[in-house]
């Protein structure tokens, strides 16, 4: 009998169709938002779940669902699952690191630029019917090129970014992150490593990519905030809660910085009503990896871990972007 696997969010119908040539598969192609509750209801007797990076599987979760054995995500952040509770649990988990990387980085750099040179703010102004004179300061912003990016956690998406700004705008580039990169890896970014008030200081443009962690909640709230250039920008295209949307809504309306261009908010999809309350923030609904073939490409991705998993495919066996490897062979 063919395993059975939930498909948890709406995705692309041919890559459903593929699973269900190996799998008796239930999916959710009106995109319903599915309670806690709901998802283990549906999850009773399947062995796999195809996620997004929405769906929380915790223990209590896994404690319910006594067959799942993999959940297989489409994003390359994994927060909303719980690692160690699904190691112990023997469920193999994967993610879509790599596939994204280039897409987000466009999405990250282009937010930036958007922030920087108020490309939202100005045409809101223009769509208002305002527009009735050249004037010299006109929603003048900062610039790009030559200015210094700050990158706040220097992964793969980090690096991406950096590259664009060094190679491509000759900014000169700062980070930070927990590890060092290799001093190699270093000197083709043109990318110095700073301690992170050091990063604050001398930004000119703060992008932050480190993933979401306990660790890492609130890590730029006012106190770090109030270390930043009054001209300076911030781009967050890493996690809500990275970020303390409401001391930097304070920051934004008393212009202690610049400007923001924000792709992911604390307790999405709602948003900081102070953020929405002020002129100089450029606010997107988490997309930085929506590109259409970069989607495909994460899909595609998890359906591969799915089927790997579950002893299905080509890659039977050898899930390729799997979290917890050590898991491997499935337990019976
Ligand atoms: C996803 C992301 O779109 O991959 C990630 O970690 O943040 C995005 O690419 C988001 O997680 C929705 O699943």
């Amino acid at each position: 009998m063919k395993p059975r696997v939930l498909v948890a969010r709406a995705v692309f119908p041919d890559i459903v169709e593929r699973l269900r040539s190996h799998f008796v598969v239930h999916d959710n192609p009106g995109d319903d938002a599915w309670s806690q509750p709901e998802l283990i209801a549906r999850l009773q007797g399947h062995a796999g779940v195809l996620v997004a990076g929405t769906e929380r599987i915790d223990a209590a979760l896994l404690a319910a669902c006594p067959t799942l054995r993999a959940v297989c995500s489409m994003a390359v952040g994994y927060n909303n699952i719980d690692l160690p509770a699904c190691t112990a649990a023997g469920v193999l988990v994967s993610n879509a690191p790599d596939v994204l990387t280039e897409t987000t980085a466009d999405f990250g750099f282009a937010l930036m630029m958007a922030t920087a040179r108020r490309i939202t703010e100005s045409e809101h102004f223009l769509r208002a019917g305002r527009w009735t004179h050249w004037s010299y300061d006109l929603f003048a912003g900062a610039d790009v090129h030559g200015a210094t990016l700050g990158v706040l956690g220097m992964g793969r998406i980090g690096q991406a970014i950096a590259r664009r700004g060094a190679l491509g705008f000759g900014m000169p580039v700062l980070y930070h992150n927990r590890s060092r990169l290799d001093a190699a890896i270093e000197q083709q970014l043109g990318a110095s490593w700073v301690g992170k008030d050091q990063l604050l200081q001398r930004a000119d443009h703060l992008v932050i990519v480190v993933p979401y962690s306990p660790a890492s909640h609130h890590l730029v709230g006012a106190a770090e905030l109030a270390l930043m250039k009054p001209t300076a920008t911030l781009t967050n295209i890493a996690r809500g809660g990275v970020v303390d949307d409401a001391a930097l809504a304070v920051a934004l309306r008393e212009r202690r910085i610049a400007a923001a261009g924000l792709d992911v908010f604390e307790g999405e999809p709602a948003v900081h009503p102070g953020l929405l309350g002020v002129p100089n923030v450029v606010l997107t609904p988490h997309i930085a990896s929506a590109s259409l073939p970069t989607r495909r490409a994460m899909a595609e991705l998890a359906a591969r871990n799915l089927m790997a998993v579950l002893g299905q495919g080509a890659d039977a066996g050898r899930p390729p972007t799997a979290l917890n490897p050590e898991v491997l062979p499935l337990r019976a």
